[in-house]
């Protein structure tokens, strides 16, 4: 079985890569990244030179190279989770977005349809279902929700979504599709919340809260995540959509405090900001679809999930201070030459 995994140097194809790399020994698993901003090849230290695993680095949305790839790799899958990913960085430059989560898949899915693939796992979020009202707790995103976007990050990832089942309907390709909420743990690039706040709270700066604080996630460990998508390539239904959450809803006013506990640091350090324009209020994913067909059971709560992360970054600090330095983008010069 050959897997080629795109974004794995990012934050949850990074640790999809940890896990498919040592779960399966037999398995070959590819790595295809463009290391943007975002891709950082030091998340891969722990499964590099192990025989079952390899990186290559282009764009998905280059089509000469993507289709150069899988004349030479043939892979039996696709597990996508490429994208331009943050949603701030989406209000100030939305066509990056279209051409990395929109062509990219459709790039992708031209690759998958000409070579043929047992399986294209389309990693998308429940973003794409927008938000739910911060009254109405008995609410949740069923796969049946419909697509309701706010950003344009959500917008390209529903257009992604909207292109993998008409791949699936027209051409018949073996698609599945996974909605997770907002993941947390180890790797998670520090411009999303709960990585920023670590980081800025160990260095005493002001923690920014958009609005009031009170919008909701909920928050879903990468780990658990990661289980996920290895239960639904492996025994999902063909043209189904999962959804991923472990209800653990917390208001970002909570998980900031939370951390600056555990940091032992003042809740003085704490700025309201401007809102984030559009900002949706509360994400809740109901996963009873993958529950009771997979038997996916998450195995992190929030409460202590949280904390061990903290501590990861509190043991990592090395990983991170890279990134907040730069120093991480000469780590490819470094292991295979210049660019
Ligand atoms: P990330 O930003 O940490 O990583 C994205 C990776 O994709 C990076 O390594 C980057 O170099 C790579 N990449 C970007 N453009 C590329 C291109 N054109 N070609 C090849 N590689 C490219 O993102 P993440 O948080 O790990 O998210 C992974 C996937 O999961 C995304 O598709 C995202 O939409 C989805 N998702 C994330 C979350 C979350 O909480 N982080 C929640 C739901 C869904
Ligand atoms: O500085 C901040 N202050 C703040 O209050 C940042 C960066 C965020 N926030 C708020 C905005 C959100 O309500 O915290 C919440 C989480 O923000 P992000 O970490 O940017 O995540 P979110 O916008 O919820 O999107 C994430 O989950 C769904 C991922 O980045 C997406 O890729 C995924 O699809």
């Amino acid at each position: 079985m050959k897997i080629i995994v795109t974004g794995g140097a990012g934050f949850i194809g990074g640790n999809f890569i940890h896990h498919m790399v040592n779960k399966y020994p037999e398995y070959d698993i590819v790595n295809l990244d463009l290391l943007t901003y975002a891709g950082n090849l030091e998340t891969l230290k722990p499964v590099e030179g192990k025989p079952n695993y390899k990186f290559v680095k282009g764009d998905i949305a280059d089509r000469k190279f993507v289709f150069d790839l899988f004349e030479k790799e043939k892979p039996d899958m696709v597990v996508n989770f490429a994208a331009e990913s943050h949603v701030d960085r989406s209000v100030v430059d939305p066509e990056s977005f279209v051409r990395t989560n929109v062509m990219g898949t459709t790039t992708l899915l031209d690759a998958c349809k000409e070579y043929g693939i047992k399986r294209y796992h389309q990693v998308s979020t429940d973003e794409v279902y927008g938000d739910l009202p911060l009254d109405r707790p008995d609410l949740f995103f069923t796969e049946e929700t419909p697509l309701h976007t706010s950003s344009p990050y959500s917008s390209s990832k529903a257009s992604a979504d909207l292109f993998v089942m008409a791949y699936h309907r027209t051409f018949g390709l073996p698609v599945t599709i996974s909605r997770c909420s907002n993941n947390y743990g180890p790797y998670h690039f520090p411009e999303k919340l709960i990585p920023l706040m670590i980081s800025r709270a160990l260095a005493d700066e002001s923690l920014p809260v958009y609005g009031t604080g009170e919008n909701v996630r909920d928050w879903l460990h990468v780990s658990d995540h990661c289980e996920a998508i290895d239960l639904i390539i492996h025994n999902g239904r063909v043209g189904e959509v999962y959804n991923v959450g472990g209800h653990n809803e917390r208001t970002n006013l909570e998980v900031v405090k939370t951390i600056l506990k555990a940091l032992h640091k003042p809740e003085s350090l704490i700025r309201f900001v401007t809102d984030r324009p559009g900002h949706d209020r509360r994400y809740a994913i109901d996963p009873t679809k993958l529950e009771t067909e997979l038997g996916w059971k998450p195995k992190y709560n929030f409460d202590t999930g949280i904390q061990q992360t903290i501590q990861w970054y509190l043991d990592n600090e090395d990983w991170w201070k890279h990134i907040l330095s730069g120093e991480y983008s000469n780590y490819f010069d470094n292991m295979y030459g210049k660019r």
